[in-house]
Order: C-alpha cells, then sequence, then structure tokens
C-alpha cells in the first residue's frame, strides 16, 4: 500500500462509517503522536512500542498526527465487539489533532485501524482521585473529610470558565483555651439581696469564645450554684441577687471555646450579700435556696447524721 493507497482507505472508511467520540475541548494533560514508524508515542521512546498514560477522571489526552494516515480508534483490537464505541477518528494531514475527555475510571485500549497488526495501539489508564468525582443525576452526593488544616479550593472541571468554583478554610486543632476574668463584683462590694446587680468580665480565645456559664457561692468551699448556662460572651449579665446574706461569697465566669476547650476565673475575694431589712416574701422560684427546687440545679441529699444533731439531738436509741 502506497501512502496515497493508505490516505484513500481511511478517507473511504470514514465515508462509510460515523466519527465517534466528542471533540473535548480542554486542555490535554498528556499527548499520543502518531507518527511514521507506526507508534502511538508517549514518551518520545522508540524502543517502547505501546504506550500507556495515566490520567485522572476528567481529564484529556490528545492525539496528535505526525506522518502517515491513521485513525484513534477505541477499543483492544479490531475484533472487540465495542470498536470505535467511545471513539473513532482519523488521524491525517487534514485531521491533525483529536482529543478526548476521560470521564470514568479504567483502561481504555485504542488502536490505528490501518496498522493494528503493526501493533501501532497504545493505552489510557483513568484513575479516579479521591479530589475529583462528578455530580450528577446518578452521583448525587459527594463527602470528603478534611484532616489538616489550610485553604482547600475546589472547581467544577467543565464550569470552570463560569466560575463554578469554591473553598473550603480548614482550622487548626484548637488546643488553646480561652482566657476569662471576672471585672465585677470582685471582691469587697455589698451587694443587696434580692436586688439586680451586673456581673461582668472579659474572656477571649484565640477561635472564638462560644458561650459563658455563671456561678456563684456563698462561702468558701460551697458548691457553686447555677447562675446561667451557655451564655453569650456578652461582657455583662443582670443577677438578681440570690437571698443567702453572707460575707462570703464570689461568682465565677466559665467560658468554653468550640473545641472543649475551658477556663474559669472567680472574684478576687468575698463581697457580701446584704439582708434586706424585714425581709421579703419569696414570690417565685428564684426566691428560694432549695435542692430541686432550682431551675437549673439539681439538689444533693443530706447524709442522716447531719439529722441527728439538726432536731435537737435525738437519743439514738428511741
Ligand atoms: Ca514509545
Ligand atoms: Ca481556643
Ligand atoms: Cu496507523
Amino acid at each position: 500500500m502506497t501512502e496515497a493507497d493508505m490516505a484513500r482507505w481511511v478517507r473511504d472508511f470514514y465515508a462509510a462509517h460515523p466519527l465517534r467520540g466528542e471533540r473535548s475541548l480542554d486542555v490535554a494533560v498528556d499527548t499520543f503522536i502518531a507518527n511514521g514508524n507506526f507508534r502511538f508515542d508517549a514518551d518520545h521512546d522508540p524502543n517502547t512500542t505501546v504506550d500507556t498514560v495515566h490520567v485522572q477522571i476528567g481529564q484529556t489526552v490528545m492525539w496528535k498526527w505526525q506522518a502517515g494516515t491513521h485513525t484513534t480508534t477505541s477499543g483492544s483490537d479490531p475484533n472487540d465487539p465495542n470498536v470505535g464505541q467511545l471513539w473513532d477518528h482519523p488521524l491525517s494531514d487534514v485531521d491533525t489533532v483529536f482529543t478526548y475527555r476521560f470521564d470514568s475510571p479504567g483502561v481504555f485500549s485504542f488502536f490505528c485501524r490501518p496498522h493494528y497488526f503493526f501493533d501501532m495501539r497504545g493505552a489510557v489508564v483513568v484513575s479516579a482521585n479521591d479530589g475529583d468525582h462528578p455530580l450528577s443525576d446518578v452521583d448525587t452526593v459527594f463527602t470528603y473529610r478534611f484532616d489538616s488544616p489550610g485553604v482547600f479550593s475546589f472547581f467544577c472541571r467543565p464550569h470552570y470558565f463560569f466560575d463554578m468554583r469554591g473553598a473550603v478554610v480548614v482550622s487548626a486543632n484548637d488546643v488553646t483555651p480561652p482566657m476569662v476574668q471576672v471585672i465585677a463584683p470582685n471582691g469587697g462590694e455589698m451587694l443587696p439581696a434580692h436586688q439586680p446587680t451586673t456581673i461582668t468580665w472579659q474572656a477571649s480565645d484565640d477561635q472564638g469564645v462560644t458561650g459563658i456559664d455563671l456561678f456563684y457561692n456563698d462561702q468558701e468551699g460551697a458548691p457553686w450554684v447555677t447562675l446561667g448556662r451557655d451564655l453569650p460572651n456578652s461582657g455583662s449579665f443582670t443577677w438578681f441577687v440570690h437571698d443567702t446574706p453572707t460575707a462570703g461569697a464570689r461568682v465565677r465566669v466559665v467560658a468554653h471555646d468550640a473545641a472543649g476547650n475551658a477556663a474559669a476565673d472567680s472574684s478576687d475575694s468575698w463581697f457580701v450579700i446584704v439582708r434586706v431589712p424585714g425581709g421579703r416574701v419569696p414570690t417565685t422560684l428564684r426566691d428560694f435556696i432549695q435542692p430541686g427546687t432550682q431551675p437549673l440545679d439539681a439538689g444533693s441529699l443530706i447524709p442522716s447524721s447531719v439529722c441527728l444533731s439538726c432536731h435537737g439531738g435525738y437519743q439514738p436509741d428511741t
């Protein structure tokens, strides 16, 4: 067969058979050169007869004519029942380039129709990349876990030039606890019971304070009584001072961050809760300090030994 015969054979073939395979408009990541030695050369090495290129899903491969007249035809050999199903194009001095985008993983063999028996063939290995997934009516969801900090950009391959893209900012694991300081009452104040007073604090965190818990107690070592949980870090809270007159009260502020770190600070020294002259009739649950009646606190059981003395000392044998 002369060169002219070969060109005519290829021309006649595609006059009788359809071209197959949509040409990719993307930039090719690798190229096979269809050369005058009946080779698809991708590695620029004439000693490797059948070359293979490796790409990832969504990437495009180019076939480029250099000499002779050839075809690039998908399939493992001329007897493959699926021959030419994915793509089938001439490569000649008038059809110098074909490009094809691989949108599914697998091994894709191809060959030149007139030169298969000269081993003019090759393969494209398409791997599914963890960071590369289709989204379509048959692949409706993709999820990904970010295990390191940084800014991760992403885009849609076919629609990048329509600005279809985004970014995920992953912050480092937060191991730094917040800083918190009670401003008031910080010790020495005289606070009348049943009157509102403003608790103030300052709290900060490298990643942000997500919640504030407030407590008070009325003597050293007494359990902390909850005044509020998971409050915003507003820096102040109006406390309707409990009717527990004492010279030894403190407040405590606990600051939390999103990673579960916490820090606490209490009044530097005692403040005084002063009984209102004449007292008041309790009107709401807030006025009682009784185990179980506070909206936010569980009660604690009193050991029975305490009862022996508080009832005036019963005789244990009666
Ligand atoms: Ca080669
Ligand atoms: Ca932190
Ligand atoms: Cu050929």
